[in-house]
């Protein structure tokens, strides 16, 4: 059977992914920082779905750490089919003149550089086997700019511009290259963002149905699972209450 490999598996889009494939029978590589949690999700996994699981704790900003992580998955585990770039974070959200520079560091250094580090360390054996998915999280705000969310959309929006340069380098290996493009979903995502703040956190998704993990899981799937001949270049998906980046229909 065919072999995921999911960064950001310990929570969200990531988590909701890694149940969703295994379901359907894949053998499923789990990969983010909290060991214990991708523990538990193994765990759940191999016995709800009796498909084998690879555990790597990696922190995706540590590009030696993750050159060696891949380096270090067993022969069979190497050749993997799709891989899922969508560990990542907001950090903030704050007007440009009032940020953090950390922050800046934190959201470009995952968003933008683990993916790389990542794809850079599976890009060969998909060469190799001349097939293969690169599935990129990126975001509406990768298409589209906030106030206060500057830098964050910078860095999507850089997720967003490598898919395409991927897709274009690496259409001689066959490598289909899927950037996807989530609004407002209800995860952990603004509980980071808030640094630990709930109250503010559960703001942002009060008033309205937002997406939730699963869905993103399902649309990852479905585009994972078209036949050889046809790439789903782009996929956004929104909230029904959400427009675009600054419109969201809130009840009173
Ligand atoms: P969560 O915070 O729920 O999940 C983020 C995941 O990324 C966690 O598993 C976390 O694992 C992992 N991660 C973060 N930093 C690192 C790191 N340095 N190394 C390895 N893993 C890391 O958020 P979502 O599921 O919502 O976010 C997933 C992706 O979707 C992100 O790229 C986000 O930007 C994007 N997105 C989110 C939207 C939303 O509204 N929620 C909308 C559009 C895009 P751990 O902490 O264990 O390392
Ligand atoms: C996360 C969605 O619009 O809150 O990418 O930045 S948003």
């Amino acid at each position: 059977m065919a072999i995921v490999c999911i960064t950001g598996a310990s929570s969200g889009f990531g988590r909701a992914s890694a149940l969703k494939f295994a379901a359907a029978g894949y053998q499923v590589i789990l990969c983010a920082r909290r060991k214990e949690r991708l523990d538990a999700l193994s765990e759940q996994l191999e016995k709800s779905f009796g498909i084998p699981t690879y555990v790597m704790p990696v922190d995706v900003r540590d590009a030696a750490a993750v050159k060696i992580a891949f380096e270090q998955l067993p022969d069979h585990w190497k050749q993997i089919d799709v891989l899922i770039n969508n560990a990542g974070l907001a950090a903030g959200r704050d007007a440009f003149q009032d940020a953090n520079p950390d922050d800046w560091e934190a959201m470009i250094d995952t968003n933008l550089k683990g993916l790389l580090y990542v794809t850079k360390a599976v890009v060969p054996t998909m060469m190799q086997q001349r097939s293969g998915h690169i599935i990129n999280v990126s975001s509406l705000a990768g298409r589209e700019v906030y106030p206060q969310g500057n830098v964050y959309c910078a860095s999507k929006h850089a997720v967003t511009a490598l898919s395409k340069g991927l897709r274009m380098d690496l259409l001689p290996y066959r490598i289909k290259v899927t950037n996807i493009s989530p609004g407002l979903a209800e995860t952990e995502f603004s509980l980071v963002r808030f640094k630990g703040d709930a109250d503010k956190a559960s703001q942002v998704y009060a008033g309205y149905e937002p997406l939730h993990p699963e869905d993103i899981a399902d649309v990852i799937f479905f585009a994972a699972t078209r036949p050889p001949h046809m790439n789903l270049e782009e996929i956004t998906l929104l909230p029904t209450a959400q427009s675009d980046s600054r419109t969201v229909y809130k009840e009173q």
